[in-house]
């Protein structure tokens, strides 16, 4: 492997569950998919490829489009050398179609077609049903660079800026990696939906992107931050899920994409703990110990922890509600279908993946009361892999708690009850403090400019984003970081602005 953020432990294990396959660079689209050898295909591709640096030189990063940005670009799928890095102006970069390779006898893990071959084609019965759940995740890709547009102008670095770009033009690829399945294997509806990813628009009125989270606005790098440890967590538990599916070509896809998202949680997960590493250091230096002393602590340029507390309240709790209602018949009919799995479907021991009489406690409001309710297991896939994620954010969190304990200041951070703040699902309508208490409008009222950034929050935030575009220099809110990028220095140029 060659990137060196190796030290995360989930970029491991994405990277070993690939084997490598050679990937063709001659091809106007790289791929290792054989493409020129399906002319109906390539040619479908070919047209829409044009439209789609449209859309990018539209949407994708303002500013620097001309900017040479030290970028990987995938060049195989071999755990141990898959990508290359070096300089690249965006509108270049050779986004490709790049699938994990066939494993042979593979079998539906999951459904009422256990234990069959995987679908090498779509199964008729579920066409519609499966044509939703690409279109769905397709989505979601374009929309978080439309989202992240503006950020280069206000980089904290240029190690920073070439970590955004680089998110930017991966997701780039993974909608690339939607478009091809839709096109391949959904005829003339499938193209349909693969113009119409590019012409819905994040956060526009009359033609928003399909999911919630991805109409909010990403104003400032410590919301992409948060956004990408919380939000590309979903993408990562999604992706993982979607790996599980009876489609090969969709378990194919989405294995490789796991690979890439990898970056993506280490950029989250570095760029919050930076930002709370530069707080600590500011204030031990300045003789502060109490983190609720915020006037003090903002002086200091840096960030105080309750404000980063109130931003990841607001990510967890809009990222959760990605995960679609706790009890779902959509979620079922997805499962027993064998479109898509559990987390770790294949490996998850102790039932028969079918769950036809299995059941999973749902937390749930009744009466005005907070409530466990055993629920047929089918019907609450959603609440499952809402839970696995929860669990799986935890990590990060106790890692950025381990920065403020070692600064000896008494602060951690928490994540809220998981019907806080919420607005799909069981919890949808319902006032609960983060604590997990069912309170009043008029409570949540008076309580909620301490657990969401309030306007003068973001209004100190947004005073904080200024451009800090000189090679080795980091804005006065964020540390640099441990290591720069494939072993180069951290005042390495990462972007050469022109
Ligand atoms: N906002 O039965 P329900 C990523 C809709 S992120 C708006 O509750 P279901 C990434 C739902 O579509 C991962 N609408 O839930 C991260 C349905 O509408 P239709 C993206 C919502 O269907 C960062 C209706 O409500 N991938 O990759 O079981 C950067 C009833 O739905 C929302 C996926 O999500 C919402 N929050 O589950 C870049 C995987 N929630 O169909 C990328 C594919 C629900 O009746 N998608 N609705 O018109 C799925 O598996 C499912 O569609 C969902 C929803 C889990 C999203």
């Amino acid at each position: 492997m060659s990137i060196n953020e190796d030290t995360l432990v989930e970029d491991k294990a994405a990277i070993d569950s690939d084997r490598f396959v050679e990937v063709s660079y001659d091809d106007a689209i790289p791929n290792n998919v054989d493409l020129s050898s399906d002319r109906q295909l390539l040619k479908a591709l070919e047209g829409w490829h044009p439209k789609y640096l449209e859309w990018w030189k539209e949407m994708g990063p303002e500013g620097f489009q001309n900017a040479d940005v030290y970028l990987r670009t995938a060049v195989g799928v071999d755990p141990a050398g898959w990508a290359k890095f070096g300089y690249v102006k965006m509108p270049e970069y050779r986004w490709g179609i790049l699938l994990a390779p066939k494993v042979e006898g593979r079998t539906i893990p999951c459904g009422r077609h256990k234990g069959e071959p995987a679908w090498q084609e779509v199964p008729g019965e579920y066409r519609a049903l499966l044509r939703r759940l690409i279109v769905v995740q397709g989505d979601t890709e374009p929309a978080s660079v439309e989202q992240q547009r503006y950020l280069g102008a206000t980089a904290p670095s240029l190690y920073d800026m070439r970590n955004l770009f680089q998110v930017n033009v991966e997701e780039g690829r993974h909608l690339w990696a939607m478009v091809y399945l839709l096109v391949k294997y959904f005829g003339k509806d499938g193209r349909e939906e693969a113009q119409a990813l590019l012409e819905r628009r994040s956060g526009q009125q009359d033609n928003p992107r399909i999911l919630g989270a991805f109409n909010e606005r990403t104003p400032d790098w410590l919301s992409f931050f948060m956004f990408t440890y919380f939000t590309d967590r979903d993408g990562k538990m999604q992706l993982a899920a979607l790996a599980e599916s009876g489609f090969d070509p969709l378990s194919r896809s989405c294995r490789f994409m796991l690979t890439e998202e990898a970056h993506h949680l280490f950029v989250g997960e570095t760029g919050v703990g930076r930002t709370v590493e530069a707080t600590c250091t500011a204030m031990v230096k300045a003789g502060i110990t109490d983190p609720y002393d915020t006037e003090a602590i903002r002086k200091l340029g840096v960030v105080d922890l309750p404000l980063l507390q109130r931003k990841a309240n607001f990510h967890m709790s809009v990222t959760r509600d990605l995960f679609g209602s706790e009890i779902s018949s959509n979620g079922a009919e997805a499962f027993s279908s064998g479109l898509k799995g559990r987390f770790n479907e294949a490996n998850l021991k102790g039932d028969d993946h079918q769950l036809t009489d299995a059941t999973y406690n749902v937390t749930r409001v009744v009466d005005g009361q907070l409530v466990d309710e055993a629920v047929p297991a089918l019907r609450a896939i959603n609440c499952r892999l809402l839970d696995d994620y929860m669990a799986d954010c935890q990590g990060g969190i106790d890692r950025w708690n381990k920065i403020i304990e070692k600064a000896g200041i008494n602060f951690r951070f928490k994540q809220p009850y998981k019907g806080f703040n919420r607005r799909i699902g069981e919890f949808a309508g319902q006032r609960i403090n983060p604590d997990g208490q069912l309170i009043t409008e008029a409570e949540w009222q008076a309580g909620v400019a301490a657990w969401l950034p309030n306007d003068a929050d973001m209004a100190f935030i947004n005073s904080l984003m200024k451009p800090c575009h000189e090679a080795g220099q980091y804005a006065s809110w964020i540390a640099p970081p441990r290591m720069g990028i494939n072993q180069q220095p951290v005042d390495y140029e990462y972007v050469k602005i022109d």
